[in-house]
């Protein structure tokens, strides 16, 4: 990664934008598992901020971005996975061809096996794919007292973009300890199909966060994996091949903010279901002999 740095130089495809404050206008909730679920991994800093540090995906080429990560705590049937987006786009710039509400794009969180998890990891086989159509908040228009094309948060501070989160369900899919994931969807230039039309998703970047995870471990801190088309925002010397999801270096202190949240496995449910129904029948028997 060559990216964090060019910001200087009017560069905003990874942009950072100041001060911690409560999150504003997030769609869907993460952080605290609701009742049976475990939190397996997290990298979404809390308190939430009203922007986060970003990769912009046709900012920076970017077909596919990710991490390695391995989980903690015992469940490894997943039931959601939670991703910490920023968006830069505002209403006023593309009322024309969207609603007040914000607009919507197909995202994909891709899952993938990890092949020499120990030693040099790779992208294995994919444990599981899907894409949803969210909606994506506008961020808010540009306020006076702010910079050209920022708005001022609750907080004062003025940001860029506006941070939101995007929650899949992928129940059923059981997870070993290790995998890869990646985040994928098309912008106008880049991603599995361009959509070749300037749009708002051009200004949709994945969040990032610079503290280590909370729950799980970010295998190698110094490593992300990254799939972008030119070769001069790969490390020099390092990993990344243009055009293959792959590790690339340099990232450090900077890691994909995504939470997994997972549920005990079938198996176990069936057994306490099993356990609570024999002991209501052991207590229907002792009433019927008492
Ligand atoms: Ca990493």
């Amino acid at each position: 990664m060559s990216l964090i740095g060019r910001e200087d130089a009017g560069f905003t495809g990874i942009c950072r934008a100041g001060a911690l404050a409560a999150a504003v206008m997030v769609v869907g909730t993460v952080g605290t598992a609701s009742a049976g679920t475990q939190t397996i991994y997290t990298s979404v800093q809390v308190p939430y901020e009203i922007n986060v540090v970003s990769l912009g995906y046709q900012a920076t080429s970017t077909r596919e971005f990710g991490d390695h990560v391995r989980f903690a705590e015992t469940y490894r049937d997943l039931s959601t996975v939670t991703v910490q987006m920023s968006n830069w786009a505002k209403y006023s710039d593309w009322s024309g061809s969207y609603g007040a509400g914000g607009y919507s794009v197909p995202i994909t969180p891709n899952l993938y096996n990890v092949l020499n998890p120990l030693s040099s990891p790779s992208v294995s086989s994919l444990i599981a794919t899907q894409t949803i159509n969210p909606t994506i908040v506008w961020r808010p228009e540009d306020t006076a007292g702010c910079p050209a094309e920022k708005f001022m948060g609750s907080d004062s501070a003025c940001y860029s973009g506006l941070a939101q989160f995007i929650q899949f369900d992928f129940t059923g899919t059981t997870v070993p300890e290790d995998v890869i994931f990646g985040l994928t969807f098309n912008t106008q230039s880049y991603g599995a199909v361009p959509t070749t039309v300037e749009g708002p998703y051009n200004s949709l970047n994945f969040g990032l966060s610079d503290t280590p995870p909370t729950v799980g471990t970010d295998v190698n801190p110094n490593v992300a994996f990254w799939n972008t088309s030119h070769a001069g925002f790969l490390t020099p010397g390092g990993p990344g091949v243009v055009n293959v999801f792959g590790p690339d270096t340099n990232w450090s202190p900077y890691t994909p903010a995504i939470t997994f949240e997972a549920v005990p496995e079938p198996a176990t449910l069936l057994l306490l279901a099993t356990a609570a129904f024999g002991l209501g029948v052991t207590r229907r028997t002792r009433r019927a002999l008492g």
